[in-house]
């Protein structure tokens, strides 16, 4: 797989000044034949650990975006709050294993952090968004989030550690990869809407995300 920073993309990574320390975009980390490779194994964990609508703590409001995970550990919500936990909240079953490729990208952009032990897949039609968030649910902040965008471009917001802190937006295209480490590891962040048209790689307009973390400490 070439895991390189695309020459054909000619998409610039942003000026740094303005984003938090720690926070990379890799734009067109992943070519084309690796987004396809890439979607392929997600269809795989897809079809043993089925999709499903998360909904949030208290309310129980449903997510616009669906989910599932692979790896150790799986990222959950429901009324009774985020968490962490081994199996799949529908089946009952361990979550897959991750894809080594997953795992040859983190060792490759991360090197020093052990290794992820949950990937959370997203998926997004194309009216689905996420609102502005912190990936804090970790027993440990040692290692980076990392993620990898599949389809269709999206809009993404990026602030500092406080909601109130001010935000920019970011296009977010298929094969590009973020790192949230160091100060940006607990940005806030989210999906404001994803730009119709721009990607033929998942039908319908969709788009996935995977986030791969660390959960415990070392
Ligand atoms: C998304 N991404 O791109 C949502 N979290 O659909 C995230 O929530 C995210 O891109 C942590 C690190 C990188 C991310
Ligand atoms: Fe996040």
């Amino acid at each position: 797989m070439q895991e390189r920073q695309s020459r054909e993309s000619g998409r610039k990574a942003p000026a740094a000044a303005t984003l938090p320390e720690g926070f990379r975009l890799l734009p067109g980390f992943l070519d084309r034949q690796a987004q396809k490779d890439l979607l392929e194994e997600i269809r795989a964990v897809v079809a043993v650990a089925p999709l499903f609508t998360p909904a949030m703590p208290r309310t129980g409001t449903p997510f616009s975006v669906r989910m599932t995970n692979c790896g150790a550990l799986g990222w959950v919500s429901d009324r009774a709050g985020y968490r962490y936990q081994p199996e799949h909240p529908l089946t009952g079953e361990p979550w897959p294993a991750m894809p080594p490729r997953l795992l040859d990208l983190w060792r490759q952009l991360t090197p020093e952090a052990p290794p992820p032990e949950a990937c959370l897949v997203n998926f997004y039609g194309p009216k689905a968004r996420m609102g502005l968030h912190q990936d804090r649910d970790e027993a440990t902040f040692e290692a980076p989030v990392i993620s990898v965008s599949l389809g269709a471009t999206a809009l993404f917001r990026i602030g500092g550690r406080s909601r109130k802190d001010p935000t920019r937006s970011l296009r977010l295209a298929s094969g590009d990869v973020v790192v949230l480490g160091g100060a940006a590891r607990l940005a806030y962040h989210g999906i404001d809407r994803l730009l119709p048209g721009t990607s033929t790689l998942v039908r319908g307009d969709g788009r996935i995300n995977l986030t791969l973390r660390r959960v415990t400490p070392a």
